[in-house]
């Protein structure tokens, strides 16, 4: 058994802490802690428990060492954009208000009156969602002002849990750049734009690629795990890690599959065009400064929501039955409709959007499940549309990578829908592009290329061809 590493993954739904190493030259990964996320409400706004997170995160670490794992280094990752902001004593000045809050409602309308939509795109090749970063600071700049001026530090979610286990503030890049405050080609914070907002640079703290070594844990955290690791830096946006498990991620498309749907292409240089900002694509920063030209679809945020708007009467998998029960219903949504981010009841919604554009409205539970997975499946089919035009070339394939992944029933309709041909799998990306990322750092594994290799051979991977395909090879 190779060194092993403790992955932190957080997404907005759950949480789980997996120890991964090499053995027999595979990548074999434990899981040793499991928890839930979800949405807080706090004076007035949508907030993240990240004092109740960061308490499963030494829990886990407990039971990693309960277990008999000694990992020699743990990384973080958790979802993009939100942040928290220490003062002059290293506390926080605000609750870690959550991107789904209206905090931001009309703030992108606010920013393009100082800076353009164009200029804004062309410096930091991301995408335009009324949630990210640079839309909450300005928020809090118009309703707060003091705050900002407060504040000493700046650090994005796993940055505070890294400072909370290492002591030690730092900006990771991959995560950093989701804030649309990172210039694409100097991979700095802009300074020219935070200028022009005229928000505080100096909480900044400097940006460190993943594979970074930031230290070692706190001295009263030793002595209260009676150990010690190495805290390193993988790619601290978790779709950052995932796209690091795309085992032949050329001429691939990918679709991260969980509380979001990310999908698009890697490359190695940001992509500006003009149809990439129309088609609101994004060029998100990845290790070895790759980037991730994607775009966000609403994903199982829209299911995740449906059941628990009826009570957690129906598991996941009693949805996906009732929708393939309900062959009749077809009325479809637009899943990237911003009603969608955090409606007051999903199932309603739904129910509104289908009555407005004169559609059958979805009554039982197998429609409104049935309504989700194909309204979905509709926008994969146009992102994917859009990313062929832009590339100017066809992919066969596509790989659905993360939790989601384990939905068959998705994944046969996005066959049967793209005609393309759908690998599922791995389940666990995130944790193992963070795992790898940890033991390319340790020396375990040469590069991204021998990881990639690697995590090929070691997990499953189930093909989905579409329907009528299958006839037609039979
Ligand atoms: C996925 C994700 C997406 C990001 C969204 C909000 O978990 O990180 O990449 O756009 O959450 O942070």
């Amino acid at each position: 058994m190779g060194k092993c590493s403790l992955a932190v993954d957080i997404g907005a739904s759950s949480g789980r802490l997996i120890a991964g190493y090499m053995k027999n030259g595979k990548l074999q990964l434990d899981e040793v802690h499991r928890f839930e996320n979800k949405l807080v409400e706090k004076n007035n706004h949508f907030c993240w428990d990240v004092e109740g997170l960061f308490s499963e995160i030494k829990e886990g670490i407990h039971l990693s060492l309960k277990q008999g794992l000694k990992p020699e280094s743990i990384g973080i990752d958790t979802w993009a954009v939100d942040f928290v902001l220490l003062d002059e004593y290293d506390q926080p000045l605000t609750d870690a208000v959550a991107y789904r809050d209206p905090r931001t409602d009309g703030m992108m309308e606010e920013v393009f009156k100082t800076i353009s939509k164009e200029r804004l795109y062309l410096e930091t090749g991301i995408q335009f969602q009324k949630f990210n970063t640079i839309y909450q600071l300005y928020s809090i700049k118009k309703s707060n002002p003091e705050i900002l001026e407060k504040a000493k530090s700046f650090l994005m979610i796993p940055d505070y849990f890294n400072y909370l286990l290492s002591g030690k503030k730092a900006n990771e890049y991959t995560n950093a750049t989701s804030t649309q405050l990172v210039n694409a080609f100097t991979k700095k914070w802009d300074e020219e734009l935070l200028d022009q907002l005229a928000i505080n640079k100096e909480m900044f703290q400097e940006i460190h690629p993943p594979n970074t070594e930031l230290g070692s844990l706190r001295k009263e955290l030793v002595a209260e795990f009676g150990f010690d690791m190495k805290v390193l830096l993988p790619a601290t946006h978790d779709t950052g890690s995932a796209v690091i498990a795309v085992p032949e991620v050329e001429d691939t498309i990918y679709i991260s599959s969980g509380t979001w749907s990310l999908i698009g292409g890697e490359n190695t240089f940001p992509i500006c065009v003009t149809k990439a900002l129309d088609y609101n694509f994004t060029n998100e920063g990845g290790i070895d400064y790759r980037f991730r030209f994607l775009k966000n679809i609403m994903g199982l945020w829209m299911i995740q929501e449906v059941k628990r708007n009826y009570q957690d009467q129906f598991s996941f998998a009693e949805l996906v039955d009732l929708a393939n029960e309900s062959e009749h219903y077809d009325g479809k949504v637009n899943v990237d409709d911003d009603r969608f981010l955090k409606p007051d009841n999903m199932i309603e919604e739904i129910q509104k959007h289908c009555m407005e554009t004169n559609q059958q409205i979805p009554k039982k539970p197998g429609e409104v499940a049935k309504c989700v997975f194909d309204s979905l499946a509709v926008s994969y089919q146009t992102a994917i549309n859009q990313i062929e035009e832009i590339y100017e070339k066809k992919f066969d394939r596509i790989n659905v990578i993360g939790g989601g992944a384990q939905n068959e029933m998705l994944n046969q309709l996005i066959a049967d829908t793209t005609k393309k041909q759908v690998f599922a799998g791995p389940i666990e990306a995130t944790a193992i592009g963070n795992i790898v990322a940890q033991l390319m750092t340790l020396g375990e594994l040469k590069d991204i290329y021998q990881a990639r290799i690697i995590i090929k051979e070691s997990f499953y991977v189930k093909k989905f061809v579409a329907k009528d395909k299958m006839e037609e090879l039979s």
